[in-house]
């Protein structure tokens, strides 16, 4: 329980935070492995595995380049302020000074809400203030890093940049399921 109020402090603490506290943090909080053979490079994050991907992209071929990169791969979504925070850590790490990200995230057809590419619920968001604001009638696909870190922005689907890929590691859900079910 303490544990995590300080995590909860620290996270909040981090969205006013500069580069320099985010790689500190980092630092000492960087995501663990993917516990898989063979993902070198893939981290944890909740339930997924993620991967930050340098080559600039427009959101469409980034998505479908997490598609062929493995089994069940989409640009990363991101639920919760832990997993946010773990995402930007993975950006700090391999690009201190481009940190804008494709995440999964787009709004479906001018409806104003925004879904996720790997199809998990809408229930975590944090964007800048005045974000999402569909500048020009255009922007319909979701970044992190356009000025502050770690917010959201939605952008230009044509616009290119990294991107994260993520895929759900079965392995850890199911021996969650198992730990659930043992409770
Ligand atoms: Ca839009
Ligand atoms: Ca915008």
């Amino acid at each position: 329980m303490a544990v995590k109020s300080v995590l909860v402090v620290l996270v909040f603490c981090l969205g006013a935070g500069t580069a320099l506290d985010m790689s500190k943090y980092c630092s000492v909080n960087f995501p663990r492995p993917c516990p898989l053979k063979n993902y070198e490079n893939w981290y944890s994050i909740g339930s997924l595995c993620a991967k930050y991907e340098g080559t600039p992209l427009n959101y469409s071929e980034a998505e479908f380049a997490c598609r062929k990169s493995v089994l069940g791969g989409h640009l990363v979504s991101v639920h919760n302020n832990e997993a946010n925070v773990n995402v930007l850590c993975l950006v700090t790490k391999y690009n201190q000074t481009s940190q804008r990200v494709w995440l999964g995230a787009f709004e479906l057809f001018r409806t104003t809400k925004f879904v996720w590419t790997d199809g998990s619920d809408w229930n975590y968001s944090n964007w800048l203030p005045g974000q999402p604001d569909n500048t020009a009638n255009v922007e319909d696909c979701v970044e992190m890093n356009w000025k502050n870190t770690g917010k959201w922005n939605d952008d230009r689907c044509s616009a290119q940049k990294s991107y994260v890929c993520a895929f759900k590691n079965r392995a850890r859900e199911s021996k969650q399921e198992r730990d659930y079910e043992r409770e």
